[in-house]
């Protein structure tokens, strides 16, 4: 515990100490903050809409609630370093998310938690803007050639960009945050993904919602955030890959599925999988100078009593990723969580999770 809190005071020393220098911009500190926790083997400890809701409670007064809820707190005393928040909806003008988080909501949110000393991550499950359906709809494999530059749909995508810039810009410029749109595109299960477009049509979808928060709208506090499924080789994972001018974090996202097998069996795959891929973000953050992370996972329903001790924790624990992300308690879905929450039977070994050496909480007073 020592080690943890004497490099955490030596982290603030160094951000207070550089003076001489041009002053950090909040995504230069955020970059920074980031690759100092991977650069001394710790790992930030996420949590998916953390502060809207949890397993059986959620804000009821978007405006005024105080917004010290958390299952995680709840559990363990303290709030996830990484708070992740989708703006799923957002994109055709609606005041809530895809999971009824009211976007006003997710704003105070946002400041709440990184006035606390949290670092924010957002995902973006948009709908299909071809068909009107969810992102889901794999339908058509014309998705993405529609939206881009000649395609039909590219006025209303461009609207789509619109609100989706409109929000993160009304957060605040000195707010760093990580954005992480076009996710899960190797396999074939959103709009964006596998063989619903070509390698060129994804990576000029990424490259221009780039371009269009960027240089456009000059959103210069966004990390932008590459995250593959996995697992994968080295080759598949690149073979979508924007680029680097259009990229500050290689992620991926892996799940625990244990389906009607031997759980054993499923955590024994889980860690093979999540070493392997780490593995090889391990290799490609250092060949293309990048920070890494585990964008997201979990096991729905934490049905092994011992996950986190046992299966998590071991396959990350020798990793120089800068967080890893469980996925949202749903509070109208009693078996869709992905952390423990207050009575919670097997709670305790989370709790030992978040207290080993390496394992970064907000230490929020
Ligand atoms: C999925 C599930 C859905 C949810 C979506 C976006 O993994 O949790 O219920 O709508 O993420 O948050």
């Amino acid at each position: 515990m020592m080690k943890k809190a004497l490099l955490l005071t030596a982290m603030a020393l160094a951000a207070a100490c550089s003076m001489n220098n041009p002053p950090d911009t909040p995504r230069d500190l955020l970059i920074k903050r980031l690759s100092t926790f991977s650069g001394n083997g710790l790992i930030a400890y996420g949590h998916q809409d953390d502060l809207f809701y949890g397993h059986s409670w959620k804000v009821e007064d978007a405006e005024n609630d105080a917004l010290e809820r958390s299952d995680v707190k709840d559990v363990c005393g303290k709030y996830p370093m990484v708070m992740g928040c989708d703006l799923g909806g957002i994109e055709l003008g609606s005041d809530k998310n895809l999971d009824g988080v009211p976007f006003s909501l997710m704003r105070r949110a946002v400041l709440a938690h990184t006035g606390r000393g949290g670092i924010v991550t957002l995902s973006w499950h948009p709908r299909n803007p071809l068909t009107g359906g969810t992102a889901w709809d794999v339908s058509s494999d014309q998705v993405v050639k529609s939206i881009l530059k000649g395609g039909g749909k590219e006025a209303e995508f461009r609207q789509w960009l619109q609100r989706a810039a409109d929000f993160v810009e009304s957060i605040g410029q000195e707010v760093p945050i990580i954005f992480r749109p076009w996710h899960e595109n190797i396999a074939g299960w959103f709009w964006w993904g596998g063989d619903r477009c070509t390698a060129e049509e994804y990576q000029e979808l990424f490259r221009c919602t780039w371009r269009y928060f960027t240089e456009e709208r000059s959103l210069k506090n966004l990390l932008w955030c590459y995250s593959p499924n996995g697992p994968l080789t080295q080759e598949l994972y690149m073979s979508r890959y924007p680029g680097d001018d259009f990229v500050d974090i290689l992620g991926t996202d892996i799940y625990e599925f244990a389906g009607d097998g031997p759980m054993e069996e499923a955590g024994i795959r889980f860690k093979a999988e999540v070493r392997q891929m780490l593995d090889v973000l391990t290799a490609l953050g250092k060949e293309h100078g990048k920070l890494t992370c585990f964008s997201e996972t979990g096991l729905e329903g934490l049905t092994d009593p011992s996950w986190w001790s046992q299966t998590l924790y071991p396959a990350i624990r020798d990793h120089s990723i800068s967080y890893v992300l469980t996925w949202r308690n749903a509070h109208d879905n009693p078996r869709h969580f992905y952390a423990p929450w207050s009575g919670f039977e097997w709670a305790e070994d989370f709790r030992k999770f978040t207290e080993e050496e390496n394992i970064v909480m907000l230490n929020q007073p």
